[in-house]
């Protein structure tokens, strides 16, 4: 582990309250793990509102029997094939299927394929969840 720096803070008591009930909600019984995974999670959405190269997954729920899809999705995947680390495919029932996709990019890159994903005839549901390389994470 890095050296560490013991700090103290100054902070009302309400404000105080809340942060031990979403602390005890999120599953935290260490207040200077929470704080300093909150501080990650700052580092992260700031890499993504300043367009830093960063991970994602995209997950997209997609009915197979669409006229096309599947094949308009593959031209997608290989357009963006620079970006697009990873795809798995689950065949879910007789109709449905999800595919995963692993990205690495500039966030507004990513944002936009997931748009043009999701965007498609036949899609049902597509969803970004954003990440970070962990290169600037201490
Ligand atoms: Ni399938």
């Amino acid at each position: 582990m890095p050296d560490l720096v013991r700090v103290s803070l100054a902070i009302d008591k309400p404000l105080l309250a809340r942060l031990e009930r979403i602390m005890a909600a999120s599953g935290y019984t260490n207040r200077s793990e929470f704080i300093r995974d909150v501080v990650r999670e700052q580092m992260v959405q700031r890499d993504w509102q300043e367009d830093r190269e960063a991970l994602a997954t995209i997950t997209v729920l997609f009915k197979h029997d669409q006229r096309g899809l599947c094949d308009k999705l593959t031209d997608l995947q290989h357009h963006h094939h620079k970006e697009i680390l990873f795809t798995s495919h689950v065949h879910l029932d007789e109709e449905r299927c999800a595919e995963v996709l692993v990205l690495r990019g500039r966030p507004s890159r990513l944002s936009h394929i997931a748009d043009e994903l999701k965007k498609q005839k036949g899609v049902l549901h597509a969803a970004l969840s954003v990440s970070s390389t962990g290169r600037r994470i201490p």
